[in-house]
């Protein structure tokens, strides 16, 4: 198949989800075309004769204030379907991707099929500012899919959309992502237990509580480490508050890495403490490196954290309950290599590569 991909290309879960999506497609021998406004940041280098790049260009105007992006979009969408010959055009992230979508097809008449990620449903996606055309552009996919359960539920709740939705969850490398030693010696020295977190540092990720769980934890192990990966808005305010709770020495911020899989295999249990989330991609990288997950019982993440299972499901807005399944899992060694093996169990079994790949391909057969 020759299949369009648009999706935002910046540091994000839908863009990295839609990206690896479509290089992997692309090792099953389809034919990827990225339609964006820059390269994806993780494309790396993948272009080839199968996975190919289509910039969209947005001409700037004196008498514009805002940009017509979506008219851009749209334009590329129909140009690229009909020189490249596409059979169908395949956007993550509704906004504005499914109302270029559904123009181009007005122009070509191909299909598109429409995954909703986040807070293309939530936030942004309800707000009276775009609901209406939103919903509209959903609605008229030639197919619809959400990453988790939990998406689907909101979209018809928040979104009143009626047409079937099917959950297709998230996937992980699983062999760049498994249990391994840890080759970071620095990080493991003289060690308690350590902690990872990963994300893009938004608001809504509450990586404060988990620092303040450490004030808890390192109450009982004054050596355990919490290792940040990552960068975004809060970062400072992250920062100074390590300082302000004198716990420089336990939480370890480390910046983006490109060696996440390695820093995964110096810790002990992940951590997510988000307010909201339909299907967090490092909750997938966690387990599948054999990392118990301690996370807030929110939105899709029961779906992939069963509590006492592969980790512990806590409420939101509560270090201490980050910090009790913590120590919990630093004093029964039995209980943290049970959950290792379950967490890598987990991902064998629903979250593969090759189970979600056909999945998808299922569906674009479905609209051709
Ligand atoms: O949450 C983010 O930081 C970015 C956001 C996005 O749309 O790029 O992520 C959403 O989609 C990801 C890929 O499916 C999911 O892993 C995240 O859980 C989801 N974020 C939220 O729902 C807050």
């Amino acid at each position: 198949m020759n299949i369009g991909v648009t999706c935002y290309p910046t540091v994000g879960g839908s863009g990295i989800l839609a990206t690896r999506l479509g290089i992997e497609l692309a090792k099953a021998g389809h034919v990827t075309h990225f339609i964006t406004y820059e390269r994806p940041f993780a494309l790396q280098g993948a272009e080839s004769a199968l996975v190919k790049m289509h910039q969209v260009h947005v001409r700037e105007y004196p008498l514009f204030k805002y940009p017509p992006y979506t008219v851009a979009l749209a334009t590329e969408m129909a140009e690229v379907t009909r020189s490249e010959n596409l059979d169908l055009l395949h956007v993550h992230y509704s906004i504005p991707h499914a109302t270029a979508a559904q123009l181009a097809r007005n122009v070509t008449g191909k299909p598109y099929v429409t995954t909703l990620h986040g807070s293309d449903v939530t936030i942004l996606g309800e707000d009276p500012s775009y609901e209406l055309i939103n919903t509209m552009s959903i609605e008229a996919s030639d197919a619809i899919t959400a990453v988790s359960q939990f998406m689907a539920d909101t979209t018809r709740k928040n979104l009143g959309v009626k047409k079937e939705i099917q959950v297709i969850p998230n996937f992980v490398d699983h062999n760049k992502y498994q249990p391994a030693p840890c080759e970071l010696i620095r990080a493991r020295e003289g060690r308690a237990i350590t902690l990872i977190h990963v994300s893009n540092f938004r608001a809504v990720k509450r990586i404060e509580d988990i620092v303040y769980s450490m004030c808890v934890i390192t109450k009982e192990e004054p050596k355990a480490k919490l290792i940040l990966v990552g960068d975004g808005p809060e970062k400072h305010r992250i920062e100074r508050l390590a300082k302000k709770l004198e716990l420089t020495d336990n939480v370890l911020m480390v910046g983006y890495r490109d060696d996440v899989a390695g820093l995964m295999n110096c810790a002990d249990a992940l951590v997510m403490a988000s307010e909201t989330e339909s299907a967090p991609l490092t909750i997938l990288e966690g387990m599948s490196s054999g990392l118990p997950v301690i996370a807030t019982n929110v939105g899709g993440i029961p779906e992939q954290v069963q509590d006492g299972y592969n980790g512990f499901l806590v409420p939101f807005a509560h270090p201490d309950e980050i910090a009790k399944a913590a120590l919990k899992l630093n004093s029964d060694p039995e209980l943290q290599s049970q959950m290792c093996l379950n967490a890598r169990k987990t991902v064998m079994e629903k979250y593969t590569v090759e189970k979600v790949l056909s999945q998808y391909i299922k569906v674009y057969q479905s609209v051709l």
